[in-house]
């Protein structure tokens, strides 16, 4: 298949690119690389070395002699979207070019509207160029599972049927996102919906768990080839997160009880998981949900698994619980559907004693560009006067003084 990869430089695109390379498909990846830039904002950098993209391509056709299209530039500009689209003509556009850390968006307004309007706009753009040029490829878009966040009942892969005063339907499953992130991907569903429903379009919308891991067969080809690896507070997941703490002596950061619950799955199942999107795709007019991940934990069982596989290694490892920077149920029930992908063929690969070892591994082989300084929690979700925007306005302030 044609195969184009919206945000191929990031962590889950990146993979997914070389993987569907790989296997035979024709690639090609859009990207602005804003995800390099937020780094530099943020000050923090990946845990692995990653190359600039330019290069990862050039060692990646020399090792395979597989040609990966590159088209630099912003999805939330429709011309440049529109003649990517034009010049590559895709089967499949796989959509991960968002803002995706939680955190990032309840930094302040600024964040908060730079999220919403990056992720609506781009994928919106992404639904009118698919109208005007390709009515027939199939969307494969990223969502989470955070979108449905945490009800008292089970969780259905996308649309739930009720009965509601004698009368019944199918209707979208309740959505109660826990941050202006996973709400600017509950706005991009419903936007997905309806343009299937009112242009005949056809949508795989993959709510996607919290991923862990950073090698894949393909990335392990050379160092050149490396992916992501994040660990600071804002854009580093918690499984990820742990084993970096775990390896340097940090006490793993468990925000409040930890009986925050949810779905996960290793960076090997979701390129796995895209690929079969790809081959079985939606009908024309449907816009269909599968929630893409292997297992649930909640925070506090994924910091003892850690702790155990650290202690093997002879690593000292501490659990602290601290207070909660997010607004979140800290005990809750929880049990969400995920049997669609493993219908179309998925083998899940379940989180082992050996994955944790090589995650440590990983940062103990690069323990030099660990920086300790971005394992605490600095963005609170109850208090827009979060330590990053008080010391922005901090040197603001310093600033005006000074010029006075
Ligand atoms: P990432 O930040 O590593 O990668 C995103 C990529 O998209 C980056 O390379 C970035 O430069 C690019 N991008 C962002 N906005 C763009 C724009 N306007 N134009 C062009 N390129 C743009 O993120 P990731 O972890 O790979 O996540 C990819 C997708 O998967 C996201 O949509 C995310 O919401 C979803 N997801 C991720 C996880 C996870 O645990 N990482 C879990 C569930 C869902
Ligand atoms: N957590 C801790 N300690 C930490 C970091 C996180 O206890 O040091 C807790 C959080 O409070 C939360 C849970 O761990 O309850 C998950 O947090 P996370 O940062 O690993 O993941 P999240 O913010 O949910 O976001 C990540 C991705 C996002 C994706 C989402 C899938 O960054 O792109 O959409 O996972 S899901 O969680 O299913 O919504």
């Amino acid at each position: 298949m044609k195969i184009c990869v919206l945000g191929g430089d990031g962590y889950c695109g990146w993979a997914t690119a070389l993987y569907l390379s790989q296997r035979g498909h024709s690639v090609s990846i859009i990207d602005n690389f804003a995800r390099r830039q937020w780094d530099y904002e943020l000050g923090v950098q990946t845990l692995t070395p990653i190359r600039p993209l330019a290069e990862r391509l050039r060692v990646w056709q020399q090792l395979t002699g597989n040609v990966i299209e590159l088209y630099v530039g912003d999805v939330t500009d429709y011309d440049f979207l529109a003649s990517a689209m034009q010049s590559f003509e895709p089967d499949s556009v796989v959509h991960f070019a968002e803002q995706r850390a939680a955190p990032y968006s309840m930094i302040d307004r600024k964040h908060a509207v730079f999220t919403q309007v990056n992720n609506v706009v781009g994928t919106l753009n992404l639904l009118f160029a698919l109208r005007e040029l390709q009515p027939d490829c199939h969307l494969v878009k990223l969502g989470t599972m955070g979108e449905y966040g945490t009800p008292n009942i089970d969780i259905e892969e996308g649309y739930i049927e009720i009965e509601h005063r004698g009368r019944r339907d199918v209707l979208p499953f309740p959505k109660q996102p826990g941050s202006f992130y996973h709400l600017s991907k509950v706005h991009d569903s419903h936007n997905m919906m309806f343009a299937c429903k009112i242009w005949g379009l056809r949508a795989t919308d993959l709510n996607q768990g919290v991923v862990y891991g950073t090698t894949t067969d393909e990335a392990a080809m050379d160092e050149a080839l490396i992916n992501r690896f994040d660990y600071d507070e804002v854009f580093g997941t918690v499984l990820n997160r742990f084993c970096v703490q775990a390896a340097i002596g940090h006490p793993l950061t468990v925000y409040g009880q930890g009986g925050q619950t949810r779905g996960f799955l290793d960076i090997r199942d979701t390129v796995r998981c895209v690929e079969l999107a790809c081959l079985n795709p939606a009908a024309p007019g449907e816009c269909r949900v599968f929630n893409q991940f292997t297992e649930q934990f909640s925070v506090l069982e994924v910091a003892q698994l850690v702790q155990t596989a650290g202690h093997k290694l002879g690593l000292a490892v501490e659990i602290e619980h601290m207070p909660d920077p997010r607004v979140e149920k800290e005990q809750h029930y929880y049990n969400a559907k995920h049997s669609k992908l493993i219908d179309l063929g998925l083998k899940p690969r379940y989180l082992s004693d050996s994955l944790l070892d090589s995650l440590m591994n990983i940062a103990l082989e690069y323990r030099e560009r660990i920086d300790s300084s971005v394992l605490l929690p600095q963005v609170n979700w109850r208090s827009g006067a979060n330590e990053r925007k008080r010391q922005v306005a901090l040197t603001e302030v310093a600033a005006l003084a000074g010029g006075r």
